[in-house]
């Protein structure tokens, strides 16, 4: 069985390879709009957009980065919630985002967040289903390490002392949302759709 990857974002296609290993993975760019309410909302709306061969299924990945004192932002417009959407504006303007509402006295002390993964599955008989991952941690004020994309520079899942950007990528890919997610998916592909 083929998986096509509906996905403009390369370093999500290098991770889903990686934890699809096995598989033959490829990414096929979509240009939809991102406008649910939800991350299973905008996933099912990215898988929709590909049209699939009879030995093909479709996943897309909606992810995003929940704060707790920022009420869930920026949430499902994490890929949007600085513009340019470079690695440093994102970091940089989530910081500022924290320190506007905690103040700088609370340097130091942990910003509860959550990263989130939900991926849509479409089997050629049409049907569509989802699975979710939720990697726990904080968010750090000042960006560390080089790896990886988005916010990895500032978030500290729980129970490590570094940034996803500061791990290898097998060890991000073993605790995070994504990992979580695909590792669900990996046990759906196994039974009889
Ligand atoms: P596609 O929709 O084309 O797949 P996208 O980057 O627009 O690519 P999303 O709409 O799902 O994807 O937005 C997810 C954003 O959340 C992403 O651009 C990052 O800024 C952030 N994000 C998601 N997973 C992440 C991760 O593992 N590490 C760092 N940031 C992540």
């Amino acid at each position: 069985m083929k998986i096509l990857v509906a996905t403009s974002n390369k370093h999500k296609l290098h991770e889903i390879k990686h934890i699809l290993k096995g598989y033959k993975v490829n990414g096929q760019v979509t240009r939809v709009k991102e406008n649910g309410q939800t991350f299973a909302a905008n996933a099912i709306k990215k898988v929709k957009s590909l049209k699939l061969k009879p030995d093909q299924i479709a996943i897309a990945d909606d992810s995003g980065l929940m704060v707790d004192c920022l009420g869930g932002r920026p949430g499902v417009k994490s890929a949007r919630f600085a513009t340019p959407p470079t690695a440093k504006n994102l970091c940089l303007k989530l910081i500022r985002a924290i320190n506007l509402v905690k103040g700088q006295g609370a340097r130091g002390k942990k910003n509860l967040a959550r990263f989130v993964c939900v991926i849509a599955v479409k089997f050629p008989s049409g049907k569509i289903k989802t699975v979710k991952g939720v990697c726990r941690g904080g968010v750090i004020h000042e960006m560390c390490g080089c790896r990886g994309f988005g916010y990895d520079q500032v978030f500290v899942p729980d129970g490590c002392k570094k940034t996803f950007a500061e791990m290898a990528p097998a060890a991000k890919n073993r605790l995070s949302h994504r990992g979580r997610a695909l590792r669900k998916l990996k046990k759906l592909l196994k039974q009889k759709q």
